[in-house]
C-alpha cells in the first residue's frame, strides 16, 4: 500500500510533489536499513539500490555536506568524489552529522527533501537501469523511480566517484554492471 504518513515519508513526499512527482512510498516490516536489506525486500538487483551517502568537509564557513547518490553495488572513491565538488578535506559523515545535515537517520536518509539545500553528486552507473530504489526517509521505506527523475528531483550532477580498483571489485561479487540497455 501506497503510504507517506510518517512525517520523514511525508516530507520526502512533499519535496517530489513541489517538483511534480507523486512518489509511491512502499513500506516494509523488515528492515530496508543497507542496500542489500533494500534490494532483499523489493526484489531487485543490488546496483538498482540508491545508496545516500554523507560526507562533510570543514570550510570556512563550518561543515559543508555532501550527498553522493552511489549504486548499491558500487563503493565510493572520497578522493574522485572530493575532486568533484573541490573540497580537499571531504570525508564520511559520522552518523550524527549526516542526521544534522539532512534531517533524517542513517538507514533512511533520502537522495532529496533534505532539511536544508545540499549539494548532490549522482553515480553514473544509476543511470543503466530503467528504475532504481531509494529510502523514503526510514529505515523500512523505499520509492521506486527512474534515474532520470531522481536526477532532477535531487537537483544531481551526474559525474563518476566509484571506486574502480580492483581491491573494491573484488568484494563486488555478483553485483558486477549491470545489462547493457538500449534506453539508458
Ligand atoms: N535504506 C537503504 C537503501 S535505500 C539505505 O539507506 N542505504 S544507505 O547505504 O544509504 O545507508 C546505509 C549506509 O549508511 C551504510 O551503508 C553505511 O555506509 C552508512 N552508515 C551506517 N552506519 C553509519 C555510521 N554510524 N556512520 C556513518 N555512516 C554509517
Amino acid at each position: 500500500m501506497p503510504s507517506a504518513s510518517h512525517p520523514a515519508h511525508q516530507r520526502v513526499q512533499d519535496a517530489a510533489e513541489r517538483k511534480g512527482v507523486t512518489l509511491e512510498i512502499v513500506l516494509f516490516s523488515e528492515s530496508t536499513h543497507t542496500a542489500a536489506d533494500a534490494a532483499a525486500a523489493v526484489g531487485a538487483e543490488l546496483g538498482q539500490i540508491v545508496k545516500s551517502l554523507v560526507f562533510v568537509a570543514s570550510t570556512e564557513h563550518g561543515l559543508d555536506a555532501v550527498v553522493a547518490l552511489t549504486s548499491g553495488s558500487n563503493r565510493v572513491d572520497i578522493a574522485r568524489l572530493a575532486a568533484i565538488v573541490g573540497l580537499p578535506g571531504l570525508r564520511r559523515a559520522n552518523a550524527q552529522e549526516a542526521a544534522e545535515a539532512t534531517g533524517f537517520v542513517i538507514g533512511g536518509i533520502p537522495p532529496f527533501g533534505h532539511g536544508r539545500p545540499l549539494r548532490v553528486v549522482m553515480d553514473p552507473d544509476l543511470g543503466r537501469w530503467t528504475m532504481v530504489w531509494a529510502a523514503a526517509g526510514t529505515p523500512n521505506a523505499v520509492f521506486r523511480v527512474p534515474p532520470g527523475t531522481l536526477r532532477i528531483l535531487a537537483n544531481a550532477i551526474v559525474a563518476p566517484f566509484a571506486d574502480e580498483s580492483e581491491s573494491s571489485r573484488r568484494y563486488q561479487p555478483g553485483s558486477g554492471r549491470a545489462p547493457a540497455s538500449s534506453g539508458a
